[in-house]
């Protein structure tokens, strides 16, 4: 649901209030609509040629999404011609495309324009948002409130493998896939086994000569009966004509997302087997998830060891098995487990010291998650720059949206809002969205020039997140994910169910900021 003027917006100076909101992805787009049903100028800022974000940007063979359509979509633009449950890529981003087409979005996105710097002009309470075009000039931008919506797993996070350097045969990222590689019928790498990887490889198994999958550390992956499905003739018809039906079927997996998981994630103090798992339900899934995985190996107990993590269910984010098993029983799959110790120009070499010979590498890596906002150089107020306020990989924020010293600023998709528990990003970016436009609304209704987060409203919540991310499965003893920071922080994971979040960002709260008047400094 929008937002809606508590006054008569005829009334209110709106035409003299604009917002710039950085990434044209799903969240920018959200933030789009509803700042143009409030009647707020605003411009959205793409280092892109077209929309999309990450659903653009991510290309390789099998990517799809791994949280139900029929809750991965807009809650006011809901989708009931999606031909999956878990669609592929180019069905998102064809919605995508028709959702800025539908709302008429399109016209307010500058394509090509990266932004490179913002800085909070705190005499004029705007922000100066400064941005590269494509033919390497630059322009500066000004705006009462900054948005940035550009993601947290876009920033690809290249490994620091000796003689990386040194290969001589093609080499990329899945999030830059590199179409123009032929695999067929090449030796081919890929180090890395988390979501991208367990997409990627069985799209690429059938066609290559050979492929060699260098895991690290052995991820949990789940069974979902409609993971390849279609979606049924008979439920495209009640989707069509039944009343709610498609309501009723997203509330169903919003619960889910919600409740479902949430129990399994929490560490019990007395259970006996903690270097295994939680509590009774984290070690139900293990023996689920393990017996399946057994049955996809055709018992082959010494894979099976290989391939089933130690820590417990969840504690790195849990996939959706893509016929990953079903993969590593191929005669032409190799799965590497002794670590990675080095790259030549024509091999990856491990630590017993077998040699790899291989045509293409591709690095299935993951992102630079806890870097948010990078390479972006935000600068706040007193000339504080957003580095300087998280370091380089702490970033915390209130609720996720907002953070002291950064009037005027607010994130969707910030500091601890991932879902890594079932649930869908859209759905915490519509939480964020509501609150940003209610803030906004505040200080348009109030003529306020600024708004920011009291310093100790922040410190509590992120207290809070803190303390409660430490009795979650995350903070697993030995558990390396990219839910944290170096210093094994989780600072990227809501511990929130999504019920909980959503009550969190239900109301803004104006006493929880200061709020600056014209010609004054923050009340
Ligand atoms: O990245 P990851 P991803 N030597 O960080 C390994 C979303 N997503 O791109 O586990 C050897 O999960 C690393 O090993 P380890 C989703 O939220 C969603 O796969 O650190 N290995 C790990 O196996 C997802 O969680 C979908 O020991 C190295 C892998 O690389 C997130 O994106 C699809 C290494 C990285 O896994 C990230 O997923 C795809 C090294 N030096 C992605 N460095 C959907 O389905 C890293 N690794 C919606």
């Amino acid at each position: 649901r929008g937002v809606h003027w508590r006054h008569n917006p005829a009334h209110l100076p709106i035409h003299a209030f604009n917002v710039l909101i950085v990434g044209a992805g799903i969240a920018g787009l959200c933030m789009g609509i509803r700042l143009k049903e409030m009647g707020i100028p605003f411009e959205i800022l793409e280092k892109n040629a077209t929309v999309g974000g990450t659903w653009l940007e991510n290309q390789y063979p099998g990517c799809a999404v791994d949280t139900p359509n029929h809750f991965f979509s807009y809650s006011f633009n809901p989708n009931n011609k999606w031909t999956r449950h878990f669609s592929q890529r180019q069905e998102i981003h064809r919605y995508i495309e028709d959702t800025f087409d539908r709302y008429d979005i399109r016209r307010h996105v500058r394509f090509g324009v990266e932004v490179t710097q913002a800085h909070y002009d705190e005499a004029a309470a705007r922000w100066r948002v400064t941005f590269r075009r494509a033919d390497g000039g630059e322009e500066t931008h000004s705006c009462n409130a900054l948005v940035t919506a550009v993601g947290q797993l876009n920033r690809p996070s290249i490994p620091a493998i000796p003689g990386l350097d040194d290969f001589r045969g093609p080499m990329f990222h899945t999030a830059r896939w590199d179409k123009s590689v032929d695999l067929k019928g090449k030796r081919v790498a890929m180090i890395g086994t988390g979501a991208s990887a367990v997409q990627a490889g069985p799209s690429i198994a059938p066609e290559v000569g050979k492929l060699i999958v260098f895991q690290r550390t052995p991820h949990w992956a789940m069974n979902n009966p409609n993971y390849h499905k279609a979606v049924s003739p008979g439920n495209l018809w009640c989707l069509e004509h039944i009343p709610y039906f498609g309501k009723w079927l997203r509330f169903q997996l919003f619960w889910a997302g919600s409740d479902g998981f949430h129990a399994s994630l929490q560490k019990d103090p007395d259970w006996p087997q903690p270097e295994v798992s939680l509590n009774e339900a984290n070690h139900k899934m293990r023996e689920l998830i393990t017996d399946y995985v057994r049955q996809e190996l055709d018992g082959d107990e010494d894979l099976l060891r290989k391939v089933i993590p130690q820590y417990p269910p969840y504690g790195k984010r849990m996939l959706r098995d893509n016929y990953w098993y079903r993969m590593l029983k191929r005669p032409n799959v190799v799965l590497e487990t002794n670590p990675v110790d080095r790259i030549t120009d024509n091999a990856i070499v491990v630590r017993d010291g077998t040699v790899h010979e291989v045509d293409v590498i591709i690095l299935a890596t993951g992102f630079q998650a806890s870097k948010m906002l990078a390479p972006m150089d935000i600068v706040g107020r007193g000339g504080r720059t957003i580095r300087q306020a998280w370091g380089d990989d702490d970033p915390r924020a209130y609720l996720g949206i907002t953070a002291p010293g950064f009037p005027n600023l607010f994130m969707i998709y910030g500091p601890n809002t991932n879902l890594a528990h079932g649930g869908s990003i859209i759905f915490h970016h519509e939480c964020q969205v509501r609150y940003i436009c209610q803030a906004l609304r505040e200080m348009i209704e109030h003529g306020y020039t600024s708004l920011e987060v009291r310093q100790d409203v922040h410190d509590a919540y992120n207290h809070l997140v803190d303390e409660k991310c430490q009795s979650m499965v995350w903070t697993h003893p030995g558990v390396t994910s990219w839910y944290k920071n170096k210093q094994n922080r989780v600072t990227v994971t809501s511990p929130w169910r999504l019920l909980d979040y959503w009550k969190l960002t239900q109301h803004f709260v104006p006493e929880e900021f200061r709020a600056g008047k014209p010609g004054h400094a923050a009340m």
